[in-house]
């Protein structure tokens, strides 16, 4: 592609455009470039050309539910507003039986993964969690069980005694298929002082991924941004990211997550209510060109809103996340978007961009439907 068909205005962008159109990597002070700079439309179209390079049309969704066992939760990050002391009002924790049944209702067999996370809860036993997958996967066999973010995987390991090698092979035999990307947040040690001082840090976050990749599971990563950090700071962030992935290439694709300020304690030390949907594909269209090495970009439709989940398709985003079905981190946080919507919705979004939508499993295997069948091609 030609640059002068890119018509980009910055010319701070101009020797970064002749890198990705080279196919070469971008270095820290390119990154920073990119999200110092205003030129939205040159940013979109460069992430757009390497989109197109890695998918053409080919635009992923899957059909999923979300299960939220507890919302009890020992830490108290000021970002969150979903976690709640055990005897405050709202604190739940799902009895197995009860998970079970969440996991089963408005059932169809068009359901492909159950995505599950919670809080870390001060009394459970390890094996509440171990006895979920298994009676999940028991109930469920051909979904996929997407299960226990890198922080709760931590948790589990610090109050067991047990290493997290040894967690993460009981939570496999029991029928964990992947980790998802969530407690990222964003890496830097000063920003994650203020907005969720007792989680673990960065390395320990990357170490729990790194094992799973060693071991042959795959994962997910995301990063937090909208609230007091830095472009350096999420910069930062995604190369370090981009140093794991070329090590392990396990990560299956990166999730960036728009701060909700509503309910939480962080809200109140931000100055501003909510990010920008220029500030949201912006930070598409930056972690598409920075991870070169990273195969999806998901538009999170739940936390950028449908409209500006369906833009993104086309500032490098490539999936679209899925029906979601029920909602709890985002909406307790203030989220208006609904927490659902259906596969013709979904379609629609991405064949409203002029792309192709393309069902896929947790692992991105396209899934064929026929009236009487669901086969995953593998
Ligand atoms: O871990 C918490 C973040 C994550 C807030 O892996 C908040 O495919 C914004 O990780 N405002 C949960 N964000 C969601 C998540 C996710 C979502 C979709 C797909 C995948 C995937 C992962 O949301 C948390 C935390 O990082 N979060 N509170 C808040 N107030």
């Amino acid at each position: 592609m030609p640059i002068a068909s890119l018509n980009v205005q910055d010319r701070a962008l101009k020797p970064i455009a002749e890198k990705i159109l080279a196919g070469e990597r971008l270095t820290f002070e390119d990154g920073v470039a990119l999200y110092k700079s205003n030129d939205l439309l040159a940013l979109g179209r460069l992430a757009h050309h390497v989109r197109d390079k890695l998918h053409g049309d080919r635009t992923y969704f899957n059909v999923n539910r979300h299960i939220n066992p507890t919302n009890v939760c020992v830490a108290s990050c000021k970002l969150c507003a979903f976690g709640r002391k055990p005897d405050a009002p709202g604190a739940y924790t799902m009895a197995l039986e009860e998970a079970f049944r969440t996991a089963g209702e408005n059932w169809t067999e068009a359901v492909t993964e159950f995505h599950i996370v919670g809080g870390l809860h001060p009394d459970l036993p390890f094996e509440y969690y171990t006895d979920l997958i298994r009676g999940l996967k028991d109930r469920f066999p051909d979904v996929h069980l997407k299960a226990f973010t890198a922080v709760e995987i931590a948790y589990y390991s610090h109050v067991t005694r047990l290493s997290i090698r040894e967690i993460l092979e009981r939570l496999k035999n029991a029928g964990l298929g992947s980790l998802p990307g969530g407690g990222a947040e964003i890496f830097a040690p000063a920003v994650r002082r203020v907005i969720c001082d007792h989680k673990i840090g960065a390395h320990t976050w990357l170490k729990v991924h790194r094992i799973a990749h060693e071991m042959g599971l795959h994962s997910t990563a995301t990063m937090l941004y909208g609230h007091i950090e830095s472009a350096e700071d999420r910069v930062d962030h995604l190369l370090q990211l981009r140093a794991l992935q070329d090590h392990t290439g396990g990560f299956r694709a990166f999730i960036p997550l728009a701060f909700h300020p509503a309910n939480t304690e962080l809200g109140k030390l931000v100055p501003w209510p909510e990010t920008t949907g220029f500030m949201d594909l912006k930070n598409i269209a930056a972690s598409r060109l920075l991870l070169d090495n990273f195969p999806h970009i998901k538009a999170y439709w739940i936390m950028m809103t449908p409209r500006v989940a369906q833009i993104a398709l086309r500032f490098g985003a490539n999936d679209l996340d899925g029906t979601v079905v029920e909602e709890k981190i985002y909406h307790d946080a203030g989220a208006k978007t609904p927490q659902t919507t259906t596969r013709p919705q979904i379609i629609r979004l991405i064949q409203g961009a002029g792309l192709e939508p393309i069902e896929r499993d947790t692992l991105y295997r396209p899934v064929v439907r026929t009236e009487t069948s669901v086969t995953v091609q593998v």
